[in-house]
């Protein structure tokens, strides 16, 4: 069993990491940057080691750093949230060169998991259904246009080390084929170093709808639901639930098998994602597998009552997974809003800032994951999101209906905030009779 474990993030998820390992008795030590000296992070930990600058290169991103404050601390395991080195194979590789374990797979998986078109191909000889398209990469716009003509219009064609959107570009008609290829490319390049690129059917208006697993070192693999994802701006989640409100008993449970079988076909261990695109006839293709624990785990933990950070510690302590498929069981209805410091009114520009004031809702089903406090000062080196509210209730309408009294409470003064932006789209007719796809924001607010 861990001892003593080292937070290498900031923000609320390095402080539901901290309870989670003092819930299970484990010592924590957070890293902290010079502009977190006052973060609730660094004040809640047990020890807090400063590793750097503001800016996140030299600090969350410094690996030297962190393991040499592994070390010095005596930490057994690093946790490493999502985002900054929760997906960097090359950091994992360092942990296990110094014997610290890092809590989530294996930098081999990571690393193939991180290539999408390796994915794909991965998951194509895995008997997954993924999207029509190349198995092999393609670097050549000539060649990837004979493809496209073959495959028909319109196509997407997408960088291997994308996400978030980069590097990644719609073709409505041959003519326009080499110039967006050309284009995604160049960004690519840019972007991440890599010239490799892949090309899909593309489906038009889906569902960005995940699966939660859980995979223990023993090869038990369970699957804890899915996510609808659809509500998105700029490639960014603003709104997650689950379940699926168009997601059936049948359905559910043969996306959770094919989900479970992609994360046996790599050997999977820790929590995962596999993010499907569900279309209009029910139809669901594998997109891409993320390695991390995600921003939207407590909507997972809320209709199942499972603690995913606990669930991944003590998967990397080598213990099996506490439940088995047969008693898991997804339970009323969970919604989660991101607040961002942003003005929604100057194109979402973000907002740092002193807050001034702070009122929270609470009482039966509503969960507030954050750091921020009456006085704490936002810096403006990192993500926009401040706080996370999520609601739990019986049903999809009775949740909606507990997110907006929640929203209509929730008092953040100081900084601009998308609490009026979120209230609004809990009161809109399309989402609130479940009329979601990942278009949803573009055409209900022309952003
Ligand atoms: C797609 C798709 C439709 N068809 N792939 C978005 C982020 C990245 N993970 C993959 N994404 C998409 N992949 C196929 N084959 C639709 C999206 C997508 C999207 C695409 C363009 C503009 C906005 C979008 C919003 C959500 C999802």
């Amino acid at each position: 069993m861990f001892k003593k474990i080292l937070i290498a993030n900031r923000g609320e998820i390095a402080v539901r990491i901290i309870r989670a390992c003092r819930e299970m008795g484990i010592q924590t030590v957070a890293v902290y940057s010079q502009a977190d000296a006052d973060a609730l992070h660094t004040q809640l930990a047990d020890e807090a080691i400063c590793i750097g600058p503001a800016n996140s290169a030299d600090s969350y991103l410094n690996m030297e750093r962190i393991l040499s404050a592994t070390t010095a601390t005596k930490a057994e395991a690093i946790h490493p949230g999502f985002g900054f080195l929760s997906e960097n194979s090359k950091f994992v590789e360092m942990c296990e060169k110094c014997k610290i374990a890092f809590i989530g797979p294996s930098a081999e998986i990571i690393h193939r998991m991180g290539n999408k078109s390796e994915a794909r191909a991965t998951m194509m000889d895995a008997g997954v259904p993924v999207v029509p398209g190349t198995k092999e990469p393609v670097y050549d716009p000539k060649e990837g246009k004979k493809i496209a003509d073959e495959m028909g219009y319109p196509v997407i064609v997408k960088a291997s080390s994308g996400g978030g959107g980069k590097g990644m570009r719609i073709v409505e008609k041959s003519e326009d084929f080499e110039t967006n290829f050309l284009i995604a490319q160049r960004e690519s390049i840019n972007a991440f170093a890599d010239d490799t690129m892949y090309i899909e059917k593309y489906i038009v208006s889906p569902r960005h709808v995940e699966f939660q697993i859980l995979a223990d070192k023993h090869g038990n693999v369970v699957h804890l639901g899915e996510r609808d994802c659809s509500i998105q701006r700029n490639h960014q989640k603003v709104i997650e639930e689950s379940p699926c409100s168009v997601i059936s008993k049948e359905l559910r449970q043969k996306m959770g098998e094919v989900a479970i079988r992609a994360a046996k076909a790599v050997g999977y261990e820790s929590a995962g994602t596999i993010e499907f695109l569900l279309d209009k006839n029910g139809d669901f293709y594998f997109m891409e597998m993320n390695t991390r624990i995600q921003v939207e785990h407590p909507v997972t933990e809320m209709v199942t009552g499972l603690d995913l950070i606990q669930e991944q510690i003590r998967i990397a302590e080598g213990e099996n997974l506490s439940v088995k498929q047969e008693n898991i069981r997804v339970t009323g209805h969970a919604i989660e809003c991101r607040i961002n410091a942003e003005n929604p009114s100057k194109n979402f520009r973000p907002c740092p800032g002193v807050i001034e004031n702070i009122h929270l809702p609470g009482g039966k089903g509503v969960r507030i994951d954050t750091a921020i406090y009456n006085g704490y000062k936002i810096p403006s080196n990192y993500d926009s999101m401040i706080l996370k509210l999520i609601v739990h209730d019986k049903d999809r309408f009775r949740a909606i209906n507990k997110m907006q009294c929640a929203l209509g409470e929730l008092v953040i003064e100081g900084v601009d905030t998308n609490i009026d932006f979120q209230f609004d789209i809990l009161g809109n007719n399309r989402f609130i009779s479940g009329d979601i796809n990942t278009h949803f924001i573009q055409d209900e607010y022309n952003l």
